[in-house]
């Protein structure tokens, strides 16, 4: 703890211990006064207390905001969290302005209209008309809140764009398995009983489904196209994990046996986001934001989002998982390269592609 908290501490405390031995005095003075006298006196500590809170509160409020202001993650990474933020800047304005007026009326009358002897007090035990303004603009402004959220939360969690980038992202303690659908498009099957980390196969893939040959899977660093929609559909291997992703301001739980889905499109490059936030070492993160296990701190991904060009060269490097497990025979491979015949066809295919551009 720093010298400074233990001071403020120590303020805080001697605040306690002169107000709590003032009020002591007061009662004793009260006692020889009479009980009357003390009850008025009592009543005014009190009245100036609750505005000594009010405004030492707003303050607090105040002096919070200054200093986390900044310490935030920047403006967002994707489509989506635009959305996302701009809800959260009208929620925050909304509470705000609402929490100011109730606190200041609360604190205010309270010291406005403590006990006076000059008073009566008027009775007023019920409103219709108040009750109803004070249901009815909350409900209506919740509502539009709620509202808000839902059309997002079926936007994000909806049908992705029929071109969007499929990508299947496995939580496992402690770790992100990723997985690319290969030049086919389609996810090949897989078996969880299949499962088996020795023989190279961490999601179960079956073998026998030749459209699992090509899928292509990846620990911890994921690719993504800048300003391509890129749809993930989510599992678990062994508990609940969640995949998070802060500067997207995305994130969904990875469920064991019920696969989840999410998709967005990432507006910046790693690159670019180097020079925007004046870090060079900036890296999009993946967290788990879902306690897992004791190794739940090292659940750290990384996502590089590329331009299409590099995506399709990155792409083209990558083993199949299939051939990984099955390396090609060497009679299969040209006299003049060393490269495994999977990653030559995939070669040719991605330069087709870029020859189609
Ligand atoms: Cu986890």
């Amino acid at each position: 703890m720093s010298t400074s908290s233990i001071f403020l501490i120590l303020i805080l405390l001697f605040g306690f211990l002169i107000t709590f031995q003032i009020a002591k005095a007061s009662e004793y003075v009260g006692i020889l006064k009479g009980e009357k006298k003390n009850l008025e006196q009592n009543n005014k500590i009190n009245g100036f207390l609750m505005m000594v809170f009010l405004v030492l509160g707003l303050i607090g409020v105040y002096w919070c905001n200054e200093l986390f202001k900044g310490k935030i993650l920047g403006e967002s990474a994707s489509d989506h969290g635009i959305k996302i933020d701009r809800m959260l800047r009208i929620t925050f304005w909304i509470t705000g302005i609402v929490f100011l007026i109730t606190q200041v009326l609360l604190f205010w009358f309270s010291y406005k209209y403590q006990y006076s002897e000059k008073r009566k007090v008027y009775y007023f035990p019920h409103d219709n008309r108040l009750e109803l303004i004070w249901t009815v603009i909350p409900a209506i402004a919740l509502t539009v809140l709620v509202g808000f959220g839902l059309i997002y939360w079926f936007s994000i969690t909806g049908d992705a764009p029929k071109d969007a980038l499929q990508i299947e992202v496995t939580g496992k303690q402690f770790n992100w398995i990723f997985r690319y659908p290969g030049k086919d498009g389609i996810f090949g099957n897989k078996y969880f009983k299949n499962i088996d980390d020795q023989k190279n196969n961490q999601l179960g893939l079956l073998w026998d489904d030749p459209a699992s040959h090509d899928d292509i899977v990846v620990n911890t660093t994921v690719y993504l196209i800048v300003n391509k929609p890129v749809k993930f559909i989510i599992n678990s291997r062994d508990v609940i994990h969640d995949v998070g992703l802060a500067h997207f301001r995305m994130k969904m739980d990875a469920v064991p046996g019920t696969p989840t889905t999410m998709w967005f499109t990432p507006l910046y490059t790693t690159e670019e986001m180097k020079k925007k936030t004046g870090n060079p070492d900036f890296e999009y993160e993946l967290s788990c934001d879902q306690m897992c296990g004791k190794g739940h701190f090292s659940m750290r991904g990384v996502v590089k989002v590329v331009s299409e060009q590099e995506f399709i060269l990155w792409r083209a490097k990558q083993a199949s998982n299939y051939a990984q497990v099955f390396p090609p025979a060497p009679a299969l491979m040209k006299a003049d390269s060393v490269k495994p015949a999977a990653a030559m066809v995939k070669g040719e295919s991605d330069s087709k592609l870029v020859a189609k551009k």
